[in-house]
């Protein structure tokens, strides 16, 4: 595997090799998107591809990479029920809830954490926050109606505990963005969330909403990778 050559890509590495401390022969487990879950996937390929697991993945690129690295790939339909998840994460806070979705598969990775018995989250140092916000939040939409769902959102951030109100469509290039489910993501510029499962809840009742990248009471325990090779635990 090449090995990590930036200060951001060792912390990276440091949490996903950690991580393999977790995966017991046997294991039904579901993988993560990003490039820590790449070294992660990479990881495992080369020192347990022969441990009998069965991967499920959480996005069709973590699925292309980790048939590549011999692991046996399943989808969560064959499979049901799941021993432990290991993904990134964009921001967390101290209570494990978490922001996820920069790399556009929350939907895929709130499954397949839903279905695990437990998740542990691996990530560099720089997602570690004592309030969740700065990074934008993403919310999944269906297409059917954007515009409407955004006015929508905007007309609820106005009433949130929120510094910013900022709401974008995300793009790829000059395309929009769409998920592996065939939505659209919207990225909402929040600088700060005063109240992560009240505006979860209500931005999950709105109509064309399928699911906000906010994580609560998901995440068992985080494995942060130090840019010296160590790692701290949440
Ligand atoms: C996925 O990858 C996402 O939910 C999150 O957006 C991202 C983290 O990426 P990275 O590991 O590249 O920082 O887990």
């Amino acid at each position: 595997m090449q090995e990590p050559t930036t200060p951001a890509e060792r912390a990276k590495f440091a949490a996903a090799r950690r991580a393999l401390d977790y995966v017991e022969p046997g294991m039904r487990l579901g993988l993560g998107t990003g490039s820590t879950a790449v070294f992660l996937v990479r990881l495992l390929g080369e020192r347990m591809a022969d441990r009998d697991l069965l991967c499920v993945p959480t996005s069709s690129r973590t699925a292309a990479l980790a048939t590549e690295c011999g692991l046996n790939v399943r989808a969560l339909e064959d499979v049901d029920a799941l021993d432990l998840t290991i993904d990134g994460a964009d921001e967390f806070d101290p209570g494990l809830t978490l922001i996820k979705g920069g790399g556009g598969s929350l939907l895929q990775e709130k499954i397949v954490a839903a279905a695990s018995a437990r998740m542990v989250v691996i990530a560099d140092e720089s997602k570690a926050v004592s309030r969740l916000g700065a990074f934008p939040l993403p919310v999944e939409v269906v297409r059917f109606g954007w515009r409407s769902t955004m006015r929508h959102i905007e007309r609820l951030l106005a009433t949130e505990d929120v510094d910013g109100r900022g709401v974008r469509r995300r793009t790829a290039g000059d395309e929009p963005f769409v998920t592996d489910e065939g939505h659209f993501i919207l990225d909402l510029d929040l600088g700060r969330i005063g109240d992560a499962p009240g505006l979860a809840r209500r931005l999950d009742s709105l109509p064309g909403v399928v699911e906000t990248g906010l994580f609560l009471g998901l995440a068992d325990a985080a494995i942060v990778g130090r840019e010296d090779g160590g790692v701290d635990f949440v």
